[in-house]
């Protein structure tokens, strides 16, 4: 668990972005002048945007004492430098000139800190592409391969017709929405981002993808709301500015196909909004799905104003979002599972112990709901953030 010690340096950092990242820019083409001969004059802008983007996973990184995700953070960025054809060395050089900027300006005692954090993320300059995902997400073998590929060259060919057939024919021969869910938008998702990151996908081209999934997965509405109910509602919801809501979308759906009413707020939802909607509902559950890790803060935030809007006797613990021992972002993925008693005031300022749950994966897991439903009387908090 990150000391107050970290959390004030993340939050200098976090709160002093923008102009630190304009120092950290100016010193970076003051010392390497060809930079603006080499990128152009409007390269100092974008240099500074990036620089910012560095600072949010140094910060997070630093909130919550894991280095890793500033390191996987960073050999993300170096894939992405190598697909645009830029220079890893002013990466590095970058890396080095925000040390010397954040020592100058933070108090004496943050500089080992900052140094220790940024030196490790330096470190994986020998390693060249250290964490890059260089297979497909769509592999031979696994469940639904051939549907999955199908539907994925559809997507890439602007093919929308070609890809509701696919899921048309796959739903006559009886695949379940669940093996669709998993298989096939999933896998299909990971792939696209896989081939973003490459520079093989554009912006716009992903939109598409993304666009023509989230109506597929719309119509599959009549199978889904079809479950008998269980008399439990849940909240699923995407935190602060986080706008990959397809993730928490499944996970409403899988509740449906399992009976709980859901209220699902989808993307951007501003916490103090989730805490009224789980207090005004009497919510069993609350599900937070994050993907960016920088705003995995704001999910100890949401967490506080829910227990003040359920809980008001135990608002002001000083609880902070716990970290359980060996979460980190492994290879692509990394999930957190948080609960905490809330209901009937067992309410402890600390989650019980058990129940921080060991990272786990969804997919693996296949969103076991039957857990969930053990849980009668509990406020369930869950996050998972996803990197690939
Ligand atoms: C589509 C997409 C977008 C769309 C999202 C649209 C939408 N309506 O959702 C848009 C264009 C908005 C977008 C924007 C950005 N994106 Co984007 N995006 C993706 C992409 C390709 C797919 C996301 C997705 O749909 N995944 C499929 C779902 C089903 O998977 P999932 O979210 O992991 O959810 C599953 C589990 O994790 C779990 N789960 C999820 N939530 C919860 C919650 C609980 C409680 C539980 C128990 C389980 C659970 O259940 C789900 C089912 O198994 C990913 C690639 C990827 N690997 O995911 C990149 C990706 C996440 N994006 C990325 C980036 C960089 C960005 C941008 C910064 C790009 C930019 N420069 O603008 C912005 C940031 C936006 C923001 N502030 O949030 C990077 C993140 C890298 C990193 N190091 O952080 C990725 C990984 C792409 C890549 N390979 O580089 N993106």
């Amino acid at each position: 668990m990150a000391t107050e010690a970290f959390v004030d340096i993340a939050d200098f950092l976090n709160y002093k972005r923008t102009s630190l990242a304009e120092a950290i820019t100016a010193r970076q083409y003051e010392h390497y002048p060809e930079l603006a001969q080499r990128y152009g004059e409007g390269s100092r802008a974008r240099c500074a945007e990036d620089t910012a983007f560095h600072l949010s996973y140094l910060s997070t990184a630093i909130a919550t004492d894991h280095p890793v995700i500033f390191i996987d953070y960073i050999n993300w960025a170096k894939t992405l430098f190598l697909s645009y054809q830029l220079r890893l060395e002013d990466l590095a050089n970058s890396l080095h000139c925000m040390r010397d900027v954040l020592c100058e300006q933070l108090p004496g005692e943050a500089a080992p800190i900052i140094t220790s954090y940024i030196d490790g993320s330096l470190q994986t300059f020998e390693r060249e592409h250290e964490h890059f995902q260089s297979d497909s997400f769509i592999q031979p073998g696994q469940p639904h391969a051939r549907l999955a590929q199908r539907y994925l060259n559809a997507l890439l060919n602007h093919d929308r017709r070609s890809a509701s057939q696919h899921i048309a024919e796959a739903l006559a021969q009886g695949i379940g929405v669940k093996d669709l869910y998993l298989h096939v938008f999933q896998a299909c998702q990971f792939e696209i981002g896989r081939l973003w990151h490459l520079r093989k996908v554009s912006n716009p081209q992903e939109h598409f993808c993304t666009a023509v999934t989230q109506s597929l997965i719309a119509q599959m509405y009549p199978a889904i709301f079809a479950a008998p109910r269980r008399g439990r509602t849940a909240v699923v919801a995407c935190v602060g500015g986080e706008l990959h809501e397809l993730g928490a979308r499944m996970v409403a759906d899988f509740l449906e196909l399992d009976g709980w009413d859901t209220l699902y707020l989808g993307a951007n939802t501003p916490s103090a909004g989730i805490a009224q909607t789980v207090a005004q509902h009497n919510a069993n559950l609350l599900c937070i799905s994050v993907t960016m890790s920088f705003h995995v803060p704001l999910v100890a935030e949401t967490i506080r104003l829910v227990r003040a809007a359920c809980c008001p006797a135990r608002a002001d613990s000083g609880w902070r979002l716990p970290v359980p021992p060996g979460a980190r972002p492994v290879a692509y993925g990394w999930r957190r599972w948080i609960c905490t008693r809330c209901r009937g005031c067992g309410c402890a300022c600390q989650p019980p112990p058990g129940t921080v749950r060991k990272p786990c994966s969804l997919r693996t897991a296949r969103l076991s709901l039957p857990w969930c439903a053990m849980l009668a009387g509990d406020l369930l908090l869950c996050c998972t953030t996803r990197w690939a």
